[in-house]
């Protein structure tokens, strides 16, 4: 009888044990540091606000005096997007951040709109609209533009939402924000590739 009762302490010893390894296991896992944070469209992290990207235009006709420079600074809501163009026709302009990074070919090879969610082209601040949608740029009789506006749902840091590396384009003519794809905006008429810049 002895040794039966002995033979039944050691079945329920280890099975103890067993429960206590994995336990400890278990306990170890939930230990672990949660997977960092993924920036979905939510605010930007602090360290990220006035990061810059900058895109310099050139003209689709060589011969044209068109120039730009448009600047994107991260702000919290959104990037706040500062262009100065000369050269152009009085006028609206349609204006848009397109899906490749290239100005090559008449600017086809900049592809169509950004358009991450597969959405309608409108204009800001329509909130379904594609990525790329900026509106318009209008142009004084003096051939000079100037626009400058925080556009939401984009990122110069948000691996999602970010227009680092495509190309912004203006068009020869006004964007309406109705027609699609592209708001009958007309002629690539400049690009310029964006970038971040370097202090
Ligand atoms: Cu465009």
């Amino acid at each position: 009888m002895k040794r039966y009762r002995f033979a039944l302490f050691l079945v329920l010893s280890m099975v103890a044990l067993i429960i206590l390894a994995d336990r400890a296991k278990l306990a170890s896992a939930a230990d672990q540091p949660p997977p960092p944070p993924q920036h979905h469209g939510g605010p930007p992290p602090a360290s990220a606000i006035g990061t810059t990207a900058v895109a310099n235009l050139k003209p689709a006709n060589p011969k044209s005096k068109l120039a730009g420079t448009i600047t994107f600074t991260q702000e919290m809501g959104g990037v706040r997007i500062v262009a100065d163009v000369s050269g152009l026709k009085s006028g609206k302009h349609g204006f848009h951040i397109h899906e490749n990074g290239e100005c090559t070919d008449s600017f086809k090879s900049a592809g169509d709109h950004l358009n991450t969610y597969k959405l309608d082209h409108s204009c800001p601040p329509e909130q379904l609209r594609h990525l790329g949608d900026l509106g318009n740029i209008e142009v004084g009789p003096d051939g000079k533009g100037h626009y400058d506006q925080l556009v939401d749902k984009i990122s110069v840091v948000d691996p999602h939402h970010l227009i680092v590396g495509k190309a912004v384009i203006v068009h020869a003519g006004p964007d309406d924000c109705k027609a699609q794809p592209a708001g009958g905006s007309g002629d690539r008429i400049a690009c310029g590739v964006i970038q971040l810049a370097h202090h």
